[in-house]
């Protein structure tokens, strides 16, 4: 089989022409493929989803000047967040998790009747982006989604937390946590916005799907919140003390799984203030080292206890790190 590199370009959501590796195959064709990279050389894919048909190809163009947003940013944001990985250090987990065969993005998601669908998701082996619908534009658009789904590969591979209550709810948090930090280190216009990118006006409030700094934002302005935190779906806040903690009974898509989208707000939050008193390259070296520490049941207090490990291990018992974490998460209720 005859490939060899080539470089293309396009145009993604924010405008900006991006430049990238591609692959032409021997038919002249170009491929929105390349092997990038080495300690592991990884293969990214991009892939378009045809409704109707259920079926995914590989994105194709006939100049390398490509014309899909969409594809250009799950292609381009894949890379980006895999090359902030590699410069963590530590990736020996990469051969048994689902990236091993290669950075796999599908786009364009969506279901039968056409709609597009409002969410995307890490399936196991890779990447889906729907176009939006009521609350979001193309979900690829935004390069903190981007990270976030990626984000459950790495959790997947290491701490593995089982997305139910607590666990889940660090799952969810560890995912936003180090796609802020991700964000930070970009220079991002609003680092503590996640998914600020992809937004739809759908209600003015709701200029972003979650905050690191201010977890609850939304409940100021939804009007049928009475801030008791204790009905999911009613609720559009997210609580950022454990005084506020969603308690569910069951893990089941009604109650979202036992809250890990509502109280990943918890630990979201000491995350960001951590982040301001630690800086971003601490904070996530720091939290990278967690994934470790963690195991796949962890409640809050396990996590307070990972993050400290880590912390140890990478700055020692003598600094004042220790204290600074142990400070932001006393605030959000997660006590030793
Ligand atoms: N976008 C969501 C997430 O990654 C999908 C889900 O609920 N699993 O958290
Ligand atoms: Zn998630």
């Amino acid at each position: 089989d005859t490939r060899e590199a080539a470089m293309g370009s396009g145009i993604g959501h924010q405008g900006k022409l991006k430049k990238f590796k591609t692959t032409k195959h021997a038919n002249g064709i170009y491929l929105l493929a390349s092997q990038q990279g080495k300690n592991p050389s990884v293969q990214y894919e991009t892939y378009k989803y045809t409704v109707g048909l259920d079926r995914i190809d590989l994105l194709k163009d006939r100049d390398n000047v490509w014309k899909d947003p969409s594809a250009i940013d799950a292609y381009t944001y894949s890379i980006n967040v895999i090359n902030l990985y590699k410069g963590l250090g530590d990736l020996s987990w990469w051969q048994d998790s689902g990236l091993a065969m290669g950075v796999l993005s599908v786009v364009h998601y969506g279901d039968d009747m056409g709609e597009g669908y409002d969410n995307a998701f890490w399936s196991g082996d890779y990447m889906v982006y729907g176009d939006g619908e009521k609350i979001f534009k193309t979900l690829a658009g935004s390069f903190d989604i981007v990270s976030h789904e990626l984000t459950h590969a790495v959790i997947d591979a290491t701490a593995d937390l089982v997305y139910c209550k607590e666990p889940g709810a660090l799952n969810e948090s560890w995912a936003d946590a180090i796609a802020m930090l991700f964000s930070l280190k970009r220079g991002a216009a609003n680092p503590y916005l996640i998914a600020e990118d992809a937004m739809k006006p759908y209600q003015p409030w709701l200029y972003a799907l979650r905050r690191m700094d201010d977890p609850s934002f939304r409940s100021d302005q939804y009007p049928e919140n009475d801030h008791s935190v204790n009905h999911p779906l009613k609720s559009w806040g997210q609580p950022a003390h454990t005084d506020e903690q969603y308690i569910a009974k069951h893990c089941t898509e009604k109650t979202d799984n036992g809250g890990v989208h509502i109280n990943s707000g918890i630990p979201n939050h000491a995350a960001y203030l951590i982040t301001q008193a630690l800086g971003t390259q601490a904070t996530l070296d720091i939290y990278y080292q967690s994934l470790f520490y963690l195991n796949s049941t962890a409640s809050f207090k396990d996590a307070r206890a990972a993050v400290l490990q880590s912390a140890t291990d990478l700055y020692g018992s003598e600094t004042g790190v220790l204290k600074q974490i142990k400070t932001a998460f006393n605030a959000v209720g997660i006590t030793d």
